[in-house]
């Protein structure tokens, strides 16, 4: 069976399956069960400096086929109260990845120092919530904020920093430029794409927030230009995220030049059951495939001939 370790930068995983940020990782037990069921590593809830309840419901629209759009807001207990869940998740041996949610620099130095104190192996900062005031996409959409968030993070938590950049713009490569200046080991792409329903009964929007995120198969081509668009001008490293549903979706989204995937609306939709599956999967597509190591996969189809040239 083919090699499925993933080097991401300084990050080494045993497989490059990591559960997304805000799906099923509210609790250390649901960290550790998504580990157990073999996740290559967890990333946390996305964590803020106080307590909050998130938007009204209805915050979630599903798509049968196609995905889901959520406006959750921002929900978490706070830096205070979650370390026991991570505690709880890293005595289950799971390589934990703290995500932290901040409205500025400062605060995203101050979450940064105090979720690496907890032991997590990287800090995920979340510049990309696409409907949260003051917070994701507001902070996340100028590459000299990009650079700047980067940076304190980076001087005050001493851990690899990996950033969650937004598809909501006409440049994720200059937000990705921004973060590698800054210092980041790694960047993520991408968050979930503005979207709205509306219920035409009702005539007012589905959600109780009106503007939401669009995740899943739908969002899988945007993610992986992305991510495409990235890998040819950024040295660092990028995790993949979008849609990822089976092993071939996250072989294009290595072969489009991804170290490592991050997977939520599958887990949403199928559970995490969907780790064992996407790990069995993988490994069988290598094979037939005639890879011997996920890392020779990386960033292939860039080099392959153009089906336009001759
Ligand atoms: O909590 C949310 O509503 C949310 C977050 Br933090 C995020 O980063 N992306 C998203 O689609 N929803």
């Amino acid at each position: 069976m083919a090699d499925l370790s993933a080097r991401c930068g300084p990050l080494a995983l045993r497989n490059p399956f990591l559960l997304a940020s805000g799906i099923w990782g509210e609790s250390g037990e649901s960290l550790a069960g998504a580990w157990a069921a073999g996740a290559g590593g967890v990333v946390t809830k996305s964590i803020g400096s106080a307590p909050r309840f998130g938007y009204a419901n209805p915050t979630i629209e599903t798509y049968e086929r196609w995905g889901m759009l959520n406006a959750m807001g921002l929900p978490n207990p706070g830096i205070d109260e979650y370390p026991k869940e991570i505690e709880i998740a890293r005595r289950a041996g799971a390589t934990v990845i703290g995500s932290i949610f901040g409205g500025d620099a400062d605060e995203f130095a101050r979450l940064g120092a105090r979720m690496a104190s907890t032991g997590v192996v990287a800090l995920e900062l979340n510049l990309s919530c696409p409907h949260a005031e003051g917070f994701g996409t507001e902070v996340g959409s100028d590459p000299k904020d990009v650079e700047a968030i980067v940076r304190r993070v980076v001087e005050s938590s001493r851990l690899p920093v990996i950033a969650k950049l937004t598809p909501n713009t006409s440049d994720p490569v200059a937000l990705a430029l921004a973060a590698e200046r800054g210092g980041a080991s790694a960047v993520s792409a991408i968050n979930t794409v503005r979207g709205l329903a509306i219920d035409v009964r009702l005539r007012r929007p589905v959600l109780a927030h009106g503007l939401g995120g669009l995740s899943g198969a739908a969002i899988k081509p945007v993610g992986l230009a992305c991510v495409w668009q990235i890998y040819e001008k950024v040295s660092i490293p990028v995790i993949g995220v979008g849609g990822i549903m089976t092993a071939d979706d996250a072989l294009e989204y290595v072969m489009a030049g991804a170290r490592a995937v991050e997977v939520g609306t599958a887990v949403a939709f199928e559970g995490i059951a969907v780790f064992g599956r996407l790990v069995r999967e993988l490994g069988e597509r290598l094979d037939a495939l005639g890879f011997s190591e996920l890392e020779d996969a990386v960033g292939v189809a860039h080099s392959a001939p153009s089906a336009s040239s001759g």
